[in-house]
């Protein structure tokens, strides 16, 4: 089937019991069993729901796989992907992260004794340097969160498979319209649901996907021993957004691109990135694995007072954090979605306190660039 024909069917059949077209939120916390040591294969809530069930299948259809198994929030799948190493494991990840991903690895797991590489993964011969005797997985944010670097997913497989290693994609800014990485032959997908798949800015929930059966087994037993589940309203919500995924990021692909443009040739901005543009250095590899660009832009003012204006001018663009939802938001990472890494570290990769991120909403596009043009005066 194609895309929207799963996003809308995808998981989904007729209620049983009322033949109800949508699938019900099923609020409970427990299920009645018939008797002593027999159930109706539901047993209690944070192990088994079905509107959590409906939207782990279709999600899982939508990235290819075989499973999906949802969380609270990206952070909590994140957190629950690290039950499959170690103390002593050694982790390579991609140097810009989304901040909380840095945070949780760099300030909380190393506690626990897991080790963590940061190395620029859009060079493929940095990842397969970093490899060491007790590497056990392969970290990687593609596009990035903020400054949409690009890494080679095939080659990423490639170095995991040779090794031995688990392989792992952040693909959060793509959403599963753009972009798929078990095709490229990574092992487990990642999304903050709170994204691009939810786009109402509603709900914050994540999800794993997988095709291995023994990850599986190992993700869905963490998901109900820690117990950082979703609730039922809220795979609800996030259920109904999917059927609308494509359509939305068509249109957050078509804004984007139009105000990439846009600060590219006024010159209002010293540098634009996103992947779209030709001047983007990965375009070719942003063209091979990914179906299209997406809807997030950076963009570096030169200054901080630039930067400002811009941050505090806009009206219909929205101050705030996160992205992915069909209003528009800008943010500055340097202070808001990555102020927990150090500075030092976010300037190597040019996360400037200049830089402003963009997530570009579906409003009509006009009044976006308007916006921004008003902003910067
Ligand atoms: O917020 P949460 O649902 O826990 O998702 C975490 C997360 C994971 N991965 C990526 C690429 C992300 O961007 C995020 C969350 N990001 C923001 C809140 C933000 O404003 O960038």
């Amino acid at each position: 089937m194609g895309f929207s024909t799963d996003a809308i069917h995808a998981g989904q059949i007729p209620d049983p019991t009322t033949g109800a077209v949508i699938t019900p939120v099923y609020l409970t916390s427990t299920y009645a069993q018939p008797e002593l040591g027999k159930n109706t294969g539901y047993e209690y809530g944070r192990t088994h729901n079905l509107t959590r069930q409906a939207l782990e299948k279709n999600i899982a259809v939508l990235e290819k796989g075989k499973y999906g198994i949802a969380f609270a929030s990206g952070l909590a799948a994140t957190n629950a992907l690290m039950s499959l190493v170690k103390a002593g494991d050694h982790i390579i990840v991609s140097n810009n992260v989304y901040g909380g991903t840095y945070r949780i690895f760099e300030q909380n797991l190393t506690d626990f004794g897991l080790e963590y590489s940061w190395v620029d993964t859009s060079d493929v011969s940095s990842i397969q340097n970093a490899v060491k005797p007790n590497t056990k997985m392969i970290f990687v944010e593609t596009p990035t969160n903020p400054m949409l670097v690009l890494t080679d997913l095939e080659a990423v497989s490639k170095i995991s498979k040779a090794n031995n290693l688990i392989s792992v994609c952040d693909s959060t800014f793509m959403s599963p319209y753009f972009q798929n990485p078990l095709e490229w032959g990574i092992d487990i997908v990642l999304h903050s649901t709170t994204k691009y798949i939810n786009g109402h800015s509603d709900a914050v929930g994540g999800m794993l996907i997988t095709s291995n059966d023994k990850y599986h087994e190992r993700l869905r037993y963490i998901q109900n021993a820690a117990g950082a589940v979703p609730s039922p309203f809220d795979c609800w919500l996030v259920l109904r957004a999917t059927k609308t995924l494509a359509v939305r990021m068509k249109q957050h692909e078509e804004n984007a691109n139009a105000l990439a443009e846009f600060l590219e040739e006024s010159g209002a901005a010293k540098k634009v990135i996103y992947p779209g543009l030709d001047a983007h250095p990965q375009h070719e590899l942003a063209e091979k694995q990914m179906r299209g660009f997406g809807g997030m832009v950076s963009a570096d003012f030169g200054t901080l007072e630039k930067a400002k204006k811009v941050l505090n001018n806009v009206t219909v663009f929205t101050l705030a954090e996160s992205l992915g939802g069909v209003e528009s938001l800008v943010c500055h990472p340097a202070s808001m979605t990555h102020a927990s890494v150090p500075k030092e570290d976010r300037e190597k990769y040019g996360l400037t306190d200049s830089l402003v991120r963009f997530s570009v909403g579906i409003e009509d596009i006009d009044d976006l660039i308007e916006d921004v043009k008003n902003a910067l005066g």
